[in-house]
């Protein structure tokens, strides 16, 4: 499918999205954020897919919402609209994988978008910022609500009210990212990650994303029932019979996602 704000391209089990609006820095804008939807879903549904990887370009991720877009609107529009809840439900209902790949800004709905994969990769170039306080408005794309999980109340709060940005090693620091690699290769470094993801169960791999997930979503003892019980459902998999037998006979398994 063709998109005008996205490029595709499916290689070895894994679909490489990278944002397309090079004039804007990939500012987010409902053609975006609709293809990104429709792309996330066809590679979920996409059985050649195993695993997604979001990018944008070595300037930048993405440096937020489209602010031409939004400026003359009014609450009654906003609201009426439900402004891009559709398009953040779209993301986290991807039940496949998602590594986000950053470079340069990932600034407001950038950040947002990065913090809504499963885990980033960064180059040491990139900038994570939620700079919305300088234009009036709050995080919308849930950044008050991940980025304090992610590197806690005293680090958003500065982020979120000073509107700094946060560097790559910052970011690793704080727990934001999980690896910083050279810009040069960034791409290699997101593709290997899928990759490995890639040879695993898909079947297992959604099952785990599920699990991790729950953690920021409820209690520990009932994610840790919720974790048990997806641990007791997988012994119902052939994956869990053909990963078992494989390491029992010292061969390579060979997951059919069942
Ligand atoms: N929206 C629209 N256009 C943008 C945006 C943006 N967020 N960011 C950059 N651009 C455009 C610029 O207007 C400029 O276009 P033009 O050449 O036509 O004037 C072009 O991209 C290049 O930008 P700059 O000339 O500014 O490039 P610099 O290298 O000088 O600066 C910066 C780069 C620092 C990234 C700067 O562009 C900047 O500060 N951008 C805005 C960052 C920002 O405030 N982001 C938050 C936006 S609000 C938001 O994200 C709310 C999210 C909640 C809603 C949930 C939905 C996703």
């Amino acid at each position: 499918m063709a998109y005008e704000t996205l490029i595709v391209e499916i290689e070895d089990n894994v679909a490489l999205i990278r944002l397309n609006r090079p004039d804007a820095l990939n500012a987010l804008n409902s053609t975006l954020l609709g293809e990104l939807s429709k792309a996330l879903a066809a590679a979920d549904k996409d059985d050649a897919v195993r695993c997604i990887i979001i990018t944008g370009s070595e300037k930048a991720f993405a440096a937020g919402a489209d602010i031409k877009e939004m400026a003359e609107k009014g609450f009654v529009e906003m609201f009426g609209e439900d402004f891009f809840a559709a398009e953040a439900e779209a993301i986290i209902r991807t039940r496949k994988p998602i590594i986000a790949a950053v470079s340069g800004y990932a600034l407001g709905g950038g950040c947002e978008l990065a913090m809504a994969c499963d885990f980033i990769i960064c180059s040491d170039t990139a900038k994570f910022g939620q700079p919305e306080i300088n234009l009036g408005i709050v995080a919308g794309l849930g950044g008050t609500q991940r980025l304090t999980r992610f590197v806690g109340k005293s680090k958003s709060m500065d982020m979120h009210l000073t509107g700094r940005f946060m560097d790559a090693a910052e970011a690793e620091r704080c727990g934001l990212v999980s690896r910083v690699v050279p810009a040069k290769d960034l791409l290699t470094e997101a593709k290997k990650a899928g990759a490995k993801i890639a040879e695993k169960s898909v079947l297992t791999a959604m099952v785990v994303k599920e699990c991790v997930s729950r953690s920021y979503e409820t209690t520990l003892r009932e994610g840790t029932l919720f974790e048990r019980r997806a641990f007791h459902a997988l012994f119902a998999s052939e994956d869990q019979k053909e990963g078992m037998a494989a390491f029992l006979e010292k061969r390579t398994p060979q997951f059919r996602d069942k």
